[in-house]
């Protein structure tokens, strides 16, 4: 990948409003330049990378096709809504994130009024999103409101309170299960094998197939049952009923997240939906359209200044002090040396942590439990 790009269209694109100008076929080509502006701007500033890389089309279809921000977009830890802030008038300071004085590495509230929710802990999306659609319906409105979440933080028991209750409210709310099969390290679990069970088991279902469907959930209430009991049949057959439809979610999915072509349609369809939670099932991979984040996800999952042409990130420099994750994992594996009671708990960070380093000296005393610490 080359250092520079011209981007023509995203300099035309300063706000949302101004996106939704654009034709479908524009809409591809927004997105390649924002990744390579996402990807230009991490690269002086360091931060995260592979999450944003994997959501630009993503983040380009939701404010393509929602009314941002009167619809609220509540992105989960808010470490993938780099390009998200390009879009939405941050672009001129994107190259201050995580500065002083700059801009949040996460989403912020008073930052923007495209963050209706600042988070930095994982997998409160849902809940936000939850309280934000009850708010609404007392209050009238008819905005809608999306929480975007990835697999790793789907893990955590926050995700699933929120989906019990949103379930059996039967509120308006559109979930977007963006399934990267990451968390920062390979995901841990059960709910991991269930989802890679989802999209290998046949279940995948033509643009086509769905939008139909959809249009079903459109049509007035008597209309609808009809064509439900029809429906749930096919459904049934397909995916034999997956366990976000036993929490009284609407499932539709899995999805090629990467593809305009099938993101577009469908979110258009979810748009019009006027009752009940549904889940959107993306399929997408983190760091995607850069070589080097591709490669390694884990790696490129956060990242200090790098070489965009050869991906090569920047060394502490020689001589320095060691870092404070070497110090550590060097000290708690001294520890469990001198006392075998000694395991260690990890919240999806093996590496970050420096407990990768102590599960190659203890590997059946250290836990990844995913975002479940
Ligand atoms: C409660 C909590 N535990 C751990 C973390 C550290 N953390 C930040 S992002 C992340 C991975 C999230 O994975 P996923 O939701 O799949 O999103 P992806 O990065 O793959 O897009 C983790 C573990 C956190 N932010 N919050």
């Amino acid at each position: 990948m080359s250092a520079e790009t011209s981007t023509p269209l995203l300099d035309r694109v300063q706000t949302p409003e101004e996106l939704r100008t654009l034709k479908d076929h524009e809409l591809k080509q927004l997105a390649d330049e924002l990744r390579h502006e996402t990807i230009s701007a991490v690269s002086v500033t360091g931060g995260h990378l592979g999450a944003g890389l994997g959501v630009v089309e993503l983040t380009v279809a939701l404010h393509a096709v929602f009314d941002t921000p009167r619809d609220k977009v509540i992105w989960d830890v808010g470490h993938q809504a780099y390009p998200h802030k390009i879009l939405t008038g941050r672009r001129d300071r994107i190259r201050t994130l995580r500065q002083a004085d700059g801009l949040s590495g996460f989403c912020k509230r008073a930052e923007s009024e495209y963050d209706p929710f600042g988070a930095g802990h994982a997998s409160t999306s849902i809940s936000a999103g939850l309280g934000m659609a009850v708010a609404r319906d007392l209050a009238g409105g008819d905005n809608n409101v999306i929480a975007v979440i990835g697999d790793g933080a789907m893990s955590a028991g926050m995700a699933y309170e929120a989906m019990n209750n949103a379930g059996a409210m039967d509120s308006r709310l559109i979930v977007i299960l963006n399934d990267n099969d990451m968390s920062i390290a390979p995901p841990v679990g059960a709910m991991s094998a269930y989802l890679a069970r989802l999209i290998s088991g046949g279940t995948y279902r033509s643009v086509r197939r769905w939008a139909k469907e959809l249009t079903h959930k459109i049509l007035p209430r008597s209309w609808q049952r009809r064509a439900a009991r029809a429906e749930e049949f096919t459904r049934s057959f397909w995916t034999g009923g997956t366990l976000f439809e036993e929490l009284g979610f609407y499932y539709v999915g899995p999805i090629n997240g990467h593809n305009l072509d099938h993101l577009l349609p469908i979110l258009r369809n979810v748009r019009r939906m006027k009752n009940g939670p549904i889940l959107v099932h993306v399929v997408t991979q983190k760091g995607k359209g850069y070589g080097p984040a591709e490669e390694s996800a884990d790696k490129f999952h956060g990242v200090g200044r790098f070489n965009v042409v050869t991906g090569s990130q920047e060394k502490a420099a020689p001589g320095g002090p060691p870092s404070y994750t070497k110090v550590f994992a060097k000290a708690l594996i001294a520890e469990a040396e001198a006392d075998d009671k000694v395991v260690a708990i990890t919240a999806a960070m093996p590496s970050g942590t420096g407990l990768d380093k102590f599960a190659d000296a203890f590997p059946d005393r250290c836990f990844d439990v995913g975002i479940a610490e």
